[in-house]
C-alpha cells in the first residue's frame, strides 16, 4: 500500500491509483485506528510540504520502505529517522525550479510596483479621481540571496538580466560564482536592497531572518519569502513593517500556514500568496512524475531517480 497523507495534486491521486493500492490519509475519521489496521501493509508515504513523514509516523509503519515527498523541502520529514531505518528518501528538485525563481521575481515586481494595489485601484474606480502614487525601481537594485542553490541561483540568472548586482550568503563560498558573497546574513541585510530566502528549511536555517537582519536590511529594504515560514521570524516581522523599520515584505509561505497574521492584512508594503510557488499545472504534473517514477524504480529494484536517503 501507498499512504497519500493530504490532498496535493488529483492528476498524481490517478496515476498512483492505476499503479498501487492508494490509501488516503486524510479520509480516514480516526488515525490511530486506521494506522493499527494497515500498519502492515504500508510500505510508501507520499508527503508534501505540509504533511511529510515525522518519528511517531515512521514508528507506527514498521514496513515502511520509502517517503516519496511532492516537494524539493524535506522539512517535513525527519530524515535521520529515515536513515537509522533504512527507510529511502526521494523529493522533486529541479522540474519546480523555474517557477519558485520565476514567482520570486514576480514578488519583487509587485511589491516594488505596488501591482496588487494598483490592480485594487483600477478595480475600486479611484483612478478617476487621480493617478496613483509613485512607486520604486526594480532594475539595478542591489539583490541578496540567502542560499546559493538550484532556485537561489535561477533567482540569480534572472535578477541579472534586471541589472542587478548579486550578493549570496550561503554556508561555503561557491567556487566559479561571479556574485559577492557574504560570510553573515547581517552583512547580507545591510548591503542589499532586496533580500531573498532560498535556502533549505533546517535547524541552523530557522530564524535566520531575525529582528537584526530585518535591522540591518533596513526601512528602504525589503524581504522576499519563497522558502519556508519558519526562516523568518514572523512576529518580529510584523513589528518591524508595523514600526517602519522595514520597508515591505512579499511572502509566499509563513510560519503557520495556512494562518496569516491579521496584522499583515492591513499593510500596504506587503504582497501575500498562498504558498503558489510551484504552483503551475506543468510543474506540478512535472512532480507527480517525478514522486510515481521514483516509486515505480523502488518497487522494481531499480535505481531512484531523485534519491535524497
Ligand atoms: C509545494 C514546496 O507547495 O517543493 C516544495 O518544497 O513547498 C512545494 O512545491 C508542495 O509540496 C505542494 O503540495
Amino acid at each position: 500500500g501507498v499512504l497519500m497523507m493530504c490532498p496535493m495534486s488529483s492528476y498524481l491521486e490517478n496515476e498512483l491509483e492505476k499503479r498501487f493500492n492508494l490509501l488516503r490519509f486524510w479520509t480516514c475519521p480516526e488515525k490511530s485506528v486506521f494506522l493499527e489496521s494497515h500498519r502492515n501493509s504500508i510500505r510508501a508515504v507520499v508527503g508534501n510540504a505540509s504533511a511529510g513523514a515525522d518519528a511517531q509516523l515512521i514508528n507506527d509503519l514498521p514496513k515502511l520502505e520509502i517517503v516519496s515527498s511532492f516537494s524539493v523541502g524535506l522539512d517535513k520529514i525527519d530524515l535521520g529517522k529515515c536513515k537509522e531505518k533504512g527507510i529511502r528518501v526521494t523529493n522533486t528538485p529541479d522540474v519546480l525550479t523555474e517557477d519558485v525563481a520565476d514567482l520570486a521575481i514576480g514578488l519583487i515586481l509587485a511589491l516594488l510596483r505596488r501591482l496588487c494595489e494598483c490592480d485594487r485601484y483600477v478595480r475600486s474606480g479611484k483612478w478617476k479621481q487621480g493617478d496613483f502614487q509613485l512607486t520604486t525601481k526594480f532594475s539595478g537594485k542591489s539583490v541578496g540571496i540567502i542560499g546559493l542553490g538550484r532556485i537561489g541561483t535561477a533567482i540569480a540568472k534572472r535578477a541579472q538580466a534586471f541589472s542587478c548586482p548579486i550578493n549570496y550568503y550561503s554556508r561555503t563560498v561557491k567556487p566559479d560564482v561571479a556574485y559577492k558573497y557574504y560570510p553573515t546574513v547581517v552583512d547580507l541585510a545591510q548591503n542589499s536592497d532586496i533580500l531573498v530566502v532560498a535556502c533549505p528549511l533546517t535547524d541552523q536555517t530557522r530564524h535566520i531572518v531575525d529582528r537584526q537582519v530585518m535591522d540591518a536590511l533596513g526601512a528602504k529594504g525589503v524581504l522576499i519569502n519563497i522558502g519556508r515560514g519558519p526562516h523568518v521570524d514572523e512576529q518580529e516581522l510584523v513589528k518591524a513593517l508595523t514600526e517602519g523599520r522595514l520597508g515591505g515584505a512579499a511572502l509566499d509561505v509563513f510560519e503557520h500556514e495556512p494562518h496569516v497574521p491579521e496584522e499583515l492584512f492591513g499593510l500596504e508594503n506587503v504582497v501575500l500568496l498562498p504558498h503558489v510557488g510551484s504552483g503551475t499545472v506543468e510543474t506540478r504534473n512535472a512532480m507527480a512524475d517525478l514522486v510515481v517514477r521514483n516509486l515505480e524504480a523502488h518497487f522494481s529494484g531499480k535505481s531512484l531517480l531523485t534519491p535524497v536517503v
